[in-house]
């Protein structure tokens, strides 16, 4: 067995765990599902100008990110884009937060992770739509994955 391919049943693996782990939502695409939480509703934009702007890529794919909040409401918009054609993978952003799903005042601790956006045409990626955190989150963060069409991940940058 190869190196690759010992990998990439690691990322396998992986993703099966994430999946027992994390929740599909709306537009989102997700290599989740755990506990029924809907974390985002599509908005038309960010009801604040207090907002970051992280970028990342690796080989295969570019992904950056507009996140916006106002004390514990986030607003996000990603924008995915493959950039190497015809090697298999697809191009995806993810983003990853934590919620206070009951509203008691405490995050809880596990980190949601949402692919948000997949393109896999090069070379013109693909912008989503707004989104408002539905629970109290924060530390959202972003980053590029290559990756399957159904936006589950493969290898990713760091997060951002
Ligand atoms: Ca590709
Ligand atoms: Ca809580």
């Amino acid at each position: 067995m190869t190196a690759t391919r010992t990998t990439r049943r690691a990322w396998q693996a992986f993703g099966a765990l994430m999946s027992a782990l994390v929740l599909v939502v709306g537009a989102f695409s997700a290599p989740v599902q755990a506990h029924s939480t809907d974390d985002w509703t599509a908005v038309s934009g960010p009801g604040t100008s207090n907002c970051r702007y992280p970028d990342s890529s690796r080989t295969g794919v570019y992904a950056d990110f507009d996140i916006c909040w106002s004390g514990s409401t986030v607003w996000v918009r990603a924008f995915a884009m493959d950039t190497v054609d015809g090697d298999g993978w697809c191009g995806i952003a993810q983003i990853s937060y934590l919620i206070d799903s009951n509203r008691n005042g405490v995050y809880e601790d596990h980190r949601h992770v949402r692919s948000t956006e997949t393109d896999c045409n090069a070379p013109f990626g693909d912008l989503s739509g707004w989104y408002r955190s539905n629970y109290p989150t924060t530390q959202l963060w972003g980053r590029a994955c290559v990756g399957y069409s159904n936006g589950d991940s493969y290898a990713c940058d760091s997060w951002r």
